[in-house]
C-alpha cells in the first residue's frame, strides 16, 4: 500500500529511484496526485529546510534531497496539471544580468517547487525585460532575484525600476537573496523581501504571498 510517509523519508534521505517508485506506486494505487504533493514531497522538503536552517543539513544534503523531489516531480508533475492541483503561486526566478552563479539559485528554485509553488526558471544572466515579460506571460506573482556578484546587485534594482516601468510592480512580490545581498540592500532597492539560504526563502516567499493576497 503506499506510504506517503516512506514518500517523505525517501526525500529527506535523498534517495532519489525510492522517490520515483513511491510516487509511481502511490499514482498507481489512486492516491491523490495533491496528497502525494503535499504529504509526500513538500512534507519531505519541510523537514529538509528545517535541518538545513539547523545546521544538521549542508548544501549537499539538500542537493541530493533536491535529486530526490525533481526525480519524484517528473513522474507527479504532468498528472498535477491534469487535475488542475493549484500551485501555491507562481514564480518568476532568475539569477540576474550579468551573473552566471545557479547553484544557490537552483536550490532555492527546488526548495520553492518543494513547498508547492510553481517554479518559472529563467535561468542566468536574466536581463530585467525578462522577468518582466515572464511576469506579463506567465502571471507570476512573485519575482525572486539571485545575485552573487557585488558588481551584478545593481541589475536587482534595474529588475525593479523595470517591472515598476511596466507597470507591474504593484502585481508582484520582489524578493532578492545572493550571498552578498543583505536586508539593508533589499530595503534600500526597495525589494519586498530578503532570504539569507533557501529555507529562508520558502517561508519569506509564503509571506510575501500572504501580504499579496
Ligand atoms: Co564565482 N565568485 N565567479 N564562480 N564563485 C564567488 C561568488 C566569489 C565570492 C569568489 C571569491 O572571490 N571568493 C566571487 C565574488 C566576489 C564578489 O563579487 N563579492 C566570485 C567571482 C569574482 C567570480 C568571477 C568574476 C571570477 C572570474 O571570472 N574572475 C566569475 C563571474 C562569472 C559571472 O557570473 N559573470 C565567477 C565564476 C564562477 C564559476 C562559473 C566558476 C562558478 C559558478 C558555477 C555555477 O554557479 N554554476 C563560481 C563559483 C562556484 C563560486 C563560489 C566558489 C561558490 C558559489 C556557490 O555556488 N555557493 C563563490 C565563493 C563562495 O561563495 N564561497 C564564488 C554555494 C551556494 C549554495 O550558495 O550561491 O550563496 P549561494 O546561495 C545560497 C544563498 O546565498 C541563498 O540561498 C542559497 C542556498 O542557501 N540565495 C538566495 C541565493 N540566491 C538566493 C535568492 C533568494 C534567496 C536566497 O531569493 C530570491
Amino acid at each position: 500500500m503506499a506510504d506517503l510517509n516512506a514518500l517523505a523519508t525517501a526525500i529527506i534521505n535523498g534517495k532519489a529511484p525510492d522517490a520515483r517508485a513511491l510516487t509511481e506506486q502511490a499514482l498507481s494505487e489512486g492516491v491523490a496526485p495533491g496528497d502525494i504533493l503535499n504529504q509526500g514531497l513538500v512534507a519531505g522538503m519541510n523537514v529538509v529546510g528545517e535541518k538545513f536552517k539547523n545546521n544538521e543539513f549542508y548544501v549537499p544534503e539538500v542537493l541530493i534531497a533536491a535529486r530526490a523531489m525533481k526525480n519524484a516531480m517528473e513522474v507527479l508533475r504532468p498528472v498535477l496539471a491534469e487535475t488542475g492541483v493549484e500551485p501555491v503561486a507562481r514564480v518568476a526566478i532568475g539569477t540576474v544580468r550579468g551573473d552566471l552563479h545557479d547553484i544557490g539559485k537552483n536550490l532555492v528554485a527546488m526548495m520553492l517547487e518543494g513547498a508547492g509553488f510553481e517554479i518559472i526558471d529563467l535561468g542566468v544572466d536574466v536581463k530585467p525585460e525578462q522577468f518582466v515579460e515572464a511576469v506579463q506571460s506567465k502571471n507570476a506573482e512573485v519575482v525572486a532575484l539571485s545575485a552573487l556578484l557585488t558588481t551584478t546587485m545593481p541589475a536587482m534594482k534595474d529588475t525593479i525600476s523595470a517591472l515598476e516601468s511596466a507597470g507591474l510592480r504593484s502585481n508582484v512580490a520582489v524578493m532578492i537573496g545572493g550571498a552578498p545581498v543583505t536586508q539593508s540592500y533589499a530595503d534600500e532597492i526597495g525589494a519586498d523581501g530578503y532570504a539569507p539560504d533557501a529555507a529562508s526563502a520558502v517561508d519569506k516567499a509564503k509571506e510575501l504571498v500572504r501580504i499579496a493576497a
